[in-house]
């Protein structure tokens, strides 16, 4: 399986995130990425690619226009008022405020551009979510050249991200770029079987009343876990997207059996779609050591979810997302996917 890696990555490297009421080391890092790299080297998985540079276009299929120039330029905005390194938001439009009218404010703009005060802004956040989206496009060009699979080492990550805003560590959803390329190369059913621990909230949205793209999700309960507003089993679709939306919340701690029955129960409607392409949201967050979630997979389970992945026999693309007990990081996210390869 080949790789395509996005070595931009390294410019949006924050130091802290808000949590708990306090500024703690940030858990999205460049670490991450660095293990998984020496790990997909050392297991010789195949050839990493750099990416080609698609443009904004297919960005702005998916983002608007002027939330992507917002991020784009929103940290030398936040240089210019005086902010000092990383910036955050701190008042947001919820009911009853107005979020059709975009503010001039920097501070209201970061508001409305995001979805909560943990995500860091940082001065290279634009460029490594840029080309993050364009790792994933060049990932697309080599399933649509007939690889039966192929691997997006990228981050930040990008499901939690919107049409018009950024959260959850996430500027731009790599996923629904690439599930949206793929439908305008011609592509009629494009599936997305998000497996990170937490819901994929972004990209379910983005495809919400679409019946083009499928979106599947195995995810914490958001009853009790992040992105907490979105993720419920009775999230299936709205007008013509009725019924191409499904979601398998699982409480925190939940046993790897509920884990896979879940992921059956995910595939059974995938299956029933009859996708000609799978995207594999693929957080490794749903690992027992991990430090922001809570259920259990460990390296056996990751190799089993690979393994469990090919037999569903349609060209799968994996982008990465999440993923947070970073020296274990490399051998979960291989064991998925040289389970795939092995099956
Ligand atoms: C991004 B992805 C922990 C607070 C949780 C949000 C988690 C975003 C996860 N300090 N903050 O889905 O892995
Ligand atoms: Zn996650």
């Amino acid at each position: 399986m080949q790789t395509v890696y996005n070595a931009e990555h390294a410019v949006h490297a924050a130091t802290h995130e808000f949590f708990r009421g306090r500024l703690v080391p940030a858990f999205e890092t460049p670490a991450r990425a660095d293990y998984i790299l020496g790990a997909v080297q050392k297991v010789g998985l195949g050839d990493v690619l750099a990416p080609v540079d698609h443009g904004r276009a297919p960005l702005e299929r998916v983002h608007s226009a002027r939330y992507l120039r917002f991020i784009e330029g929103a940290h030398a905005e936040w240089l210019a008022l005086g902010g000092e390194g990383e910036a955050f938001p701190a008042v947001w439009p919820v009911r009853s405020l107005r979020s059709d009218v975009e503010p001039l404010s920097f501070a209201a703009r970061m508001g409305l551009y995001s979805m909560d005060s943990g995500t860091p802004l940082t001065a290279g956040s634009w460029a490594a979510a840029y080309a993050g989206a364009q790792a994933s496009l060049t990932g697309l060009d080599l399933m649509l050249a007939g690889q039966g699979s192929a691997y997006v080492l990228t981050r930040p990550p990008g499901h939690h991200a919107g049409a018009d805003f950024f959260g959850g560590y996430c500027f731009v959803n790599n996923a629904s770029v690439a599930a949206q390329a793929a439908r305008d190369a011609g592509l009629a059913r494009v599936a997305i079987l998000d497996v990170d621990y937490h819901h994929g909230n972004g990209t379910q949205a983005i495809f919400y009343d679409r019946a083009d793209v499928f979106f599947a999700s195995v995810h914490g309960d958001p009853q009790t876990e992040y992105p907490f507003f979105l993720g419920h089993a009775d999230e299936t679709g709205a007008g013509k997207g009725v019924g191409f939306n499904a979601n398998f919340p699982l409480p925190a701690g939940s046993a790897n059996d509920d884990w896979f029955a879940a992921l059956e129960q995910a595939l059974a409607k995938l299956t029933a779609y009859r996708p000609e392409l799978l995207i594999v949201s693929l957080g490794v967050d749903t690992y027992g050591g991990d430090p922001i979630s809570h259920f259990k997979l460990d390296e056996p389970e990751f190799r089993r979810m690979g393994r469990r992945l090919a037999a569903f026999g349609v060209p799968t693309l994996f982008i990465q997302e999440g993923g947070y007990a970073t020296e274990a990081i490399g051998r979960n996210v291989v064991a998925v996917l040289t389970g795939f390869e092995g099956a």
